[in-house]
């Protein structure tokens, strides 16, 4: 995978997603999205020699009013083209019809053995749970979305509180989030990489900056990923993190934000038992390192006005701390 544009403005690193295949419709790296895009390659072979004939007809007619005037042969030709011409029409229409009827039965075939994910889109952020049947083997996460290479995933959408839309182009088409509603989709991954999705329905100011990175990993490394996601966070190894830790559930931050393993338990805010394991920060707004943290932690609005995350006012030494622990949290 080629490097990230790290230091562009997102928008302008939105729009190359989709030149460098991250984020294309036609670079399908899953099941879903192939269906799709056979739709798409066959409308575009169909309509535009169509389009070609049209305008040719229509330059053929122009020149040939001026030619001659109109005969009786003349005009038992033109209604037998015009009648060939409607047959074609509408044989390729029901082709396009039934292409598009046949990939709605890829994208809805039912499936077995799913990995099973629900994803919650807030203002403006993903939330990000791996169901299981045992409640212990459960976890969450926050925009980022890992799966197997060469295995359904199911996964559950709901909205906790305006209509979002999943995008993940690579993978399938766009599908709501609705409030009071849960909707589901299914994306069978083909081809592993880093990928990405973003929202897709105007849910607010941050809009444009709801994306969501995608991790297509083989069986192994998605096991490995898993298991290390669901145990708790790292205890703090040296004095700055722990008193980081400290500060953490001393301040507001514990009331919005979860640390698995420690008092903080906050559910407003993204889950951060592993955060430094991610690529991104708030969402795709910036990338994530120790600078990019620091600067988040300190001016929220800043970085992603209208944010749900208020700035805490915080000693430069807290901050550090704070910087120190989170970035433990492997
Ligand atoms: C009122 C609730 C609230 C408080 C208090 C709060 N946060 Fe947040 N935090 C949020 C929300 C909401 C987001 C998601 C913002 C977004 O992406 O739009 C967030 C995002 C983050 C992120 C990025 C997480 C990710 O997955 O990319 C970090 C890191 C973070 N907060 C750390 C802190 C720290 C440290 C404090 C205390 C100094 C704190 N927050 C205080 C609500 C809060
Ligand atoms: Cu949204």
């Amino acid at each position: 995978m080629k490097p990230r544009p790290a230091r562009l403005a997102p928008a302008a690193a939105a729009l190359l997603a989709g030149c460098n295949r991250v984020q294309s419709a036609l670079a399908p790296a899953g099941d879903q999205a192939a269906a799709i895009e056979r739709v798409w390659d066959l409308m575009l072979w169909i309509c535009v020699p169509m389009y070609v004939l049209v305008l040719a007809a229509l330059g053929w007619a122009l020149v040939r009013r001026r030619a001659r005037g109109h005969t009786a042969e003349g005009d038992r030709r033109a209604a037998m083209g015009l009648t060939a011409f409607v047959v074609l029409v509408a044989g390729l229409l029901t082709v396009l019809t039934a292409s598009s009827y046949i990939a709605d039965r890829h994208l809805h075939a039912a499936v077995t053995d799913p990995v099973n994910v629900r994803i919650t889109a807030m203002q403006w952020w993903w939330q990000v749970e791996y169901l299981d049947p045992d409640p212990s083997k459960q976890f969450t996460t926050a925009n980022e979305l890992h799966l197997p290479v060469d295995r359904p995933a199911r996964i559950e959408l709901r909205s906790s509180d305006v209509i979002h839309s999943l995008w993940i182009p690579v993978l399938n088409g766009k599908e709501d989030l609705i409030p009071g509603r849960t909707n589901t989709i299914v994306m069978t991954p083909r081809k592993t990489g880093t990928y990405r999705g973003q929202c897709a329905e105007f849910c607010g100011l941050q809009h444009a900056n709801m994306a969501l990175d995608v991790q297509i990993d083989d069986a192994a490394a998605f096991t490995a990923w898993k298991a290390h996601q669901r145990a708790p966070a790292p205890p703090p190894s040296t004095p700055a993190a722990l008193a980081g830790l400290h500060e953490f559930t001393a301040t507001a931050c514990a009331m919005c934000h979860t640390i698995d393993g420690t008092d903080a338990g906050g559910i407003t805010g993204p889950n951060l038992t592993h955060l430094a394991s991610r690529r991104t920060l708030a969402a795709g707004a910036l990338p994530l390192n120790r600078g990019t943290l620091t600067a988040w932690i300190a001016a929220p609005q800043v970085h992603k006005p209208g944010t749900n995350m208020p700035a805490v006012p915080l000693r430069p030494r807290q901050l550090e701390d704070i910087v120190d622990y989170l970035m433990t949290l492997q």
